[in-house]
């Protein structure tokens, strides 16, 4: 099964949308396997974000994403990292449909809400920026056949 790091970053967890966020990914059907609060450093900053480096928007976004805690899950289910990424809309909360994360509730590129993998190389490796093996729990959700 397919696995993908999100991160709820620190402005929406700083405007208590962390409950609405989390309920729509178990809405939508996907099981939550990993979860925590986490104050990002700007040595996990710099790894995850490293594509990044050396872009103009790069500093403000390793100084955005460590202001606070974030929230860090890993999210399970078939063709995951897709369907998220489609959940959460274009990275510019401007030209993200409504009914997307960010379309419904951001404003402004840096401060986008929320962060998805890519892809399954990307998320595997996100995922080992923030979460331990034994961090990671494995387990049968009872609703699983009626989704
Ligand atoms: P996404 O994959 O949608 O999270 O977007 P990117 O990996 O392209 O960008 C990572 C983060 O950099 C975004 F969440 C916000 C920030 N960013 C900017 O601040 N300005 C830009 O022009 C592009 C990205």
């Amino acid at each position: 099964m397919k696995r993908t790091l999100v991160i709820i970053k620190p402005n929406a967890v700083q405007r208590e949308l962390i409950g609405e966020i989390i309920t729509r990914f178990e809405k939508r059907g996907l099981k939550i396997i990993a979860l925590k609060l986490v104050q990002i450093t700007t040595d996990m900053a710099v790894k995850h974000y490293r594509e990044h480096e050396g872009k103009d928007f790069y500093e403000s976004l390793i100084s955005f994403i460590t202001s606070g805690p974030s929230v860090a899950m890993i999210l399970e289910g078939e063709n995951v990292i897709e369907v998220v990424r489609k959940m959460c809309g274009a990275t510019d909360p401007m030209k993200a449909e409504p009914g997307t994360i960010r379309g419904d509730l951001g404003m402004r590129i840096r401060q986008n809400i929320i962060h998805a993998s890519d892809s399954d190389r990307s998320s595997s490796r996100e995922i080992e920026i923030f979460f331990k093996a034994d961090e990671i729990i494995e387990y049968k959700l009872a609703t699983r056949s009626w989704i």
